[in-house]
């Protein structure tokens, strides 16, 4: 799952960037971005490896990718053709807006509206490209399929033109696979980050200057994030970093809260598989079946599924130990078709 980093030059991509992947050092160019993975944040996690001692313990994780920021101008991106692909093949696209400066006039809403413009500048081009060449290939005919992928690109022609991202439109299933081939920008889910000065934190998002009047469109959220103190504190080891938490009066890191909105935005969940060797977070999309989680797992265990033995983070830590929960009936047995909760514990039984 990759994210990209965006918005306009100087409000901070790359400070987040840094404090988020831990990378030392700024390497990108104007068209080479930074890329990273990061751990997703989890204290289940923490619990379970403490309970099991593991070898190995591994966290789910998440792709950023921070790009050079872009500007308003009616071709930018067009122009851009790797900062058009990275921001083509992310599934999400956070938005860094600049609260950070003093003396500075914010006007966040209108930095979104901008930076959301370029994105339907873009899906238009996209949806224009598509409908010529309909009618050129179908030189007059109607054919089936194609009508109805003209109908839906019409529909989303409209909708950009009226000035609203494809986000909102509520499409049926057989309507989104028709979009996704075309990577359309404005229909990927936007996490807004307000990089904020020091002493606006652990204030509410409500609270800040300027930005009441942001239009909430489905699949987005927003969060808050001081850009140079997350870089500070990510640079510094374990202990000092308690310390000077501590002193900031931070609880946690204003990463880890952004790290787990991608999360959910995304629509992702987390199951575990436990033992000597491993503890591990698999992460897998809402409503996805026991049988293709065991794919994610190993193709093996996909095909030889038996059925899967499930306890609850939640009843794991009531009991504290695996046998205590069978003890307690509470390690059900599920087939091929349960679909995985948030937090399930997993072992799955196959023979191949
Ligand atoms: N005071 C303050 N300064 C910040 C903060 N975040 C970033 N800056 C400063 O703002 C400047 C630009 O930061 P970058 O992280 O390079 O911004 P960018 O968005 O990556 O810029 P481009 O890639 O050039 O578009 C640097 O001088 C940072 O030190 C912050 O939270 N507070
Ligand atoms: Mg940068």
């Amino acid at each position: 799952m990759k994210i990209a980093v965006t918005g306009k030059p100087f409000v901070g991509k790359t400070t987040i960037f840094r404090a988020l992947t831990r990378a030392a050092e700024d390497h990108h160019a104007i068209d080479k971005p930074n890329i990273g993975t990061v751990k997703v944040p989890d204290r289940r996690i923490n619990y379970l490896s403490e309970v099991f001692q593991p070898k190995k313990t591994t966290y789910a994780e998440l792709i950023f990718t921070d790009i050079a920021g872009f500007e308003k101008t009616a071709t930018s991106l067009e122009k851009q053709p790797e900062m058009l692909n990275q921001l083509k093949t992310a599934e999400a696209l956070s938005v860094v807006c600049k609260l950070f400066d003093q003396d500075a006039n914010f006007s966040p809403v209108q930095d979104i509206e901008e930076w959301e413009s370029e994105l339907l500048l873009s899906d238009l081009q996209t949806i224009e490209n598509r409908l010529e060449r309909i009618y050129k290939s179908s030189k007059g005919k109607k054919l089936r399929l194609h009508e109805e992928e003209k109908k839906l690109l019409l529909t989303c022609k409209e909708t950009i033109e009226s000035g609203t991202p494809l986000r909102a439109l509520k499409l049926t299933g057989t309507e989104k696979k028709l979009l996704s081939g075309f990577q359309m920008l404005s229909i990927k889910p936007v996490i807004v980050i307000y990089n904020i000065a020091d002493n606006w934190l652990g204030k509410s998002e409500s609270e800040l200057p300027n930005i009441s009047k942001l239009q909430a469109y489905p699949n987005m959220a927003v969060t808050s994030i001081c850009g140079e103190v997350e870089l500070e504190i990510a640079q510094l080891d374990e202990s000092e970093r308690i310390e000077f938490m501590k002193g900031m009066d931070i609880e946690e890191p204003g990463l880890n809260k952004f790290i787990q909105a991608s999360y959910g935005l995304l629509g992702l969940i987390s199951f575990f598989t436990v033992g000597k060797d491993e503890v591990k977070a698999w992460t897998v999309k809402k409503n996805t079946e026991a049988l293709n989680a065991a794919g994610e797992i190993h193709s093996d265990i996909e095909r030889g599924f038996i059925r899967a033995e499930i306890i609850s983070y939640e009843d794991f830590k009531n009991c504290g130990s695996m046998s205590e929960g069978k003890k307690k009936g509470l390690v059900r047995l599920e087939g091929k078709k349960y679909v995985i909760q948030d937090g399930d514990i997993i072992n799955f039984r196959f023979n191949v």
